[in-house]
């Protein structure tokens, strides 16, 4: 089984903590976007958006995280997604982080990252657009996990994963999430997870290398 990705994104690091996690074997495929290793012929007839991540298992192919993330924890038997009404919870706040509350981490990121690193200025008007969608989904997340110690039920499960992605990237967007105490608390319990710790060393190790490379591309005034 082969995912093609880079440790900095942290949908890659929503595949690679769901497969630590179930303890299957992976081998990764490092993917370098900023060369245009997305762009070429054999990447695209596997993933014709050149987004990363992408599995590739026997004849299964497939982009997008959650979908992927699903077919690993249903190749592992894995209660990540659980039996009966559960399974449904589950996908439904996958549904939620993708159509809501991963909209405004992901122009952060590339406003206040992405642009960056490129020598742009952000944009207040997109910023603070991103902010208030942040601030009303992200209360609705609070609001939910105040009597819950997970997203669903009382055990970690793939909209766990799922929806702590975007706080991956806090040190880069200065998104207010932790600015809410039941998402704080329930951050500290996803922290606290052996596979998600050791992605999230791999992540800040890239985006290191990243912003070096940026800077060594720098031309002096
Ligand atoms: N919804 C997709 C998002 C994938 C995505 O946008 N990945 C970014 C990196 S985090 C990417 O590949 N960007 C390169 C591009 O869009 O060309 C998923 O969940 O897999």
């Amino acid at each position: 089984m082969k995912v093609y990705g880079d440790r900095g994104s942290s949908n890659t690091r929503r595949v690679l903590t769901t497969a630590a996690y179930l303890g299957l074997e992976v081998e990764f495929v490092f993917l370098d976007l900023f060369s245009g290793e997305n762009r070429t012929p054999e990447y695209l007839a596997l993933n014709p958006n050149g987004t990363i991540p992408t599995l590739v298992d026997g004849d299964v192919v497939l982009f997008e995280a959650s979908a992927i993330m699903i077919y690993l924890a249903e190749r592992a038997g894995s209660s990540l997604l659980p039996a009966g009404n559960a399974k449904y919870e589950t996908l439904k706040w996958m549904f939620w982080a993708a159509e809501h509350f991963r909209r405004g981490p992901t122009v952060l990121i590339e406003q206040r990252f992405m642009d960056r690193l490129k020598g742009r200025a952000e944009n207040p008007t997109l910023v603070a657009e991103a902010l208030q969608a942040i601030h009303r989904y992200t209360a609705v997340l609070d609001g939910h996990l105040r009597t819950r110690r997970f997203v669903v039920g009382d055990a970690l499960s793939l909209a766990d994963i799922d929806l702590a992605a975007p706080l991956s990237h806090i040190p880069r967007t200065q998104a207010p999430f932790l600015e809410y105490p039941h998402v704080a608390a329930w951050y500290a319990r996803i922290n606290a997870l052996l596979a998600w710790q050791q992605s999230g060393v791999a992540q800040e190790r890239r985006i290191a290398e990243i912003e070096r490379l940026f800077s060594s591309q720098q031309v002096p005034a």
